[in-house]
């Protein structure tokens, strides 16, 4: 069989069919991103509504009230997917939809119930499959003020009764599912350097920050996130309606590559780093507990499991979602400053651009991490294979943005051509992965459809395969790589097994 060999530097017809029958090729969105209508359908108000109205200097002055309106414009939006001969869609499921109140005793929203069962069944008709996130960070901001959020165990309570009306109204016709997307950038992001909602970190983190503790309060949430995704998982495993489902985490591993290759303390630095990356969320749900460095290290400011907790998260997963984008290279550092922890510093590993020798691991995009380096997914997966005993994945985000210290016209936006050549190049190791490495992935998730509401960056970073023009209505363009990707997945799946019968 050679078929599965072809590799697009190879070969010009590399395409769709050259993957496994059955391999879904999609684009990504979330809730908050996408939505908009923030006031209608008897939406409650999630975090990080409160978060842009309240910050907005925080938020690059923007907010995704409106955002891109998918609330209002998803059929054609739907059409625009297949029409680029898109498989799949991803997109997560606003917890204040469908709890406004982010409880069940506070009452279940028709309204919001009524939308997602639409947009399941306008995928559907389409011939389009539905993966859905429950947890894309949107919490409800009800539960930030009752107890904090995910600073309260609390959470895994009101998160099981959310999952569980999700998996008895949708669980019928959604077969994937993702219960929590990137806890790394959830707790990071919110809670040691502040970034993100709900902005907390401690002062010589983030001068912008009024509350927070940094080297403590993300080990909170993360654990809290944990033990939030055992009880969804538990609940879908009792779902009726669930039966023939998958479910998994979305977790986002950067590479890391030692800075010097020839000294032992930088390759023992990226090993770290891979564990406090990735193995923190992802070790808990094999092993069932935290990797030894990080308990080595960390010591009292990580949380505990305890016996039954451990029991529960073992083995919660079907499938392994991995969102890619970047590598770097990771250099050792001997002394920290014990008096102000932080995530990073924990680690004892810098971050850097560039090797020893001076060579940059790849080119620089949009924003600051994200670096062109296509053979970190192919490792990544390799690494996870190899660790956590060959389970199955599915690439559910992998994108580029483009620099935006400028602001671009619009025609320069359409000719993405390192768009284009990101996701050619991610693709291509994908599928070495599948056939040179028998790693099993079963999807490849382009993020994202559309421009997007990029969190507390807002509107200036663009990461869509259509355009969005935010000053005429909003209206939706091709970029090249959207044309890419009709070109690549014009073979229908299932066309390889009919060629190879030929
Ligand atoms: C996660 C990891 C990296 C960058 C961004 C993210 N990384 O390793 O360099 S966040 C992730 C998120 C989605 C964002 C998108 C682009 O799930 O909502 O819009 O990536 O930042």
């Amino acid at each position: 069989m050679t078929q599965g060999k072809r590799s697009y530097d190879k070969k010009k017809s590399f395409g769709r069919a050259d993957f496994p029958q059955g391999f879904l090729f999609g684009t990504a969105s979330s809730a908050y991103q996408y939505e908009g209508a923030v006031k209608e359908g008897s939406r409650g108000e999630s975090m990080w509504d409160a978060f842009a109205r309240k910050y907005p200097e925080r938020n690059c002055h923007s907010n995704a009230d409106e955002t891109v309106d998918f609330y209002h414009r998803y059929k054609e939006d739907i059409q625009r997917m297949k029409d680029i001969n898109m498989d799949s869609f991803r997109f997560s499921i606003s917890w204040v939809r469908i709890l406004p109140h982010g409880k069940l005793s506070k009452g279940v929203n028709k309204e919001g119930i009524r939308f997602y069962n639409e947009l399941i069944d306008e995928l559907l008709a389409n011939g389009i499959t539905p993966l859905a996130t429950l947890f894309h960070w949107d919490t409800p901001q009800a539960l930030e003020e009752e107890y904090g959020g995910f600073l309260s165990e609390n959470i895994s309570v009101d998160f099981r009764d959310f999952a569980t009306i999700c998996f008895e109204e949708f669980g019928d016709r959604v077969k994937l599912w993702l219960t929590i997307n990137e806890p790394w950038v959830y707790s990071v992001g919110g809670y040691d350097a502040g970034r993100k909602a709900p902005g907390r970190a401690s002062k010589y983190m983030n001068d912008a920050a009024t509350a927070g503790k940094s080297g403590h309060e993300a080990y909170i949430v993360s654990h809290n996130l944990l033990l939030a995704h055992a009880e969804a998982v538990e609940a879908f495993r009792n779902c009726h309606n669930c039966k023939d489902g998958k479910i998994g985490m979305a977790h986002c591993p950067l590479w890391y590559e030692p800075y010097d290759v020839t000294c032992d303390e930088d390759k023992e630095a990226a090993e770290r780093a891979m564990e406090f990356m990735f193995g923190w969320h992802m070790n808990p749900t094999v092993y069932g507990d935290y990797p030894e460095v990080m308990k080595k290290i960390v010591g009292k400011r990580l949380p505990s499991f305890t016996e039954s907790q451990s029991r529960k998260l073992k083995g919660s997963f079907d499938f392994i979602g991995i969102n890619y984008y970047s590598s770097v290279y990771a250099k050792n550092v001997d002394e920290v400053d014990p008096e102000k922890p932080f995530w990073r510093s924990d680690q004892h590993v810098e971050w850097r651009k560039q090797n020893k020798a001076g060579k940059a691991i790849g080119a620089q995009g949009g924003v600051e991490w994200n670096l062109m380096y296509p053979q970190g997914l192919r490792k990544v997966l390799n690494y996870a294979k190899n660790k956590y005993g060959n389970p199955k994945f599915i690439i559910t985000e992998n994108g580029h943005c483009d620099a935006y210290e400028e602001k671009k016209p619009k025609l320069y936006e359409l000719m993405d051509m390192k768009r284009t050549e990101y996701h050619k190049k991610h693709i291509s190791n994908v599928h070495q992965a599948i056939y040179e490495d028998g790693v099993q992935v079963d999807g490849y998730f382009a993020w994202s459809l559309l421009d997007n509401c990029e969190w507390n960056c807002g509107y200036e970073i663009r990461y869509g395969l259509f355009y969005v023009d935010y000053e005429n209505g909003l209206k939706r363009y091709p970029k090249m790589s959207a044309m890419w990707f009709k070109e690549f997945l014009k073979e229908k799946d299932g066309d390889k097994v009919k060629k190879s019968q030929l």
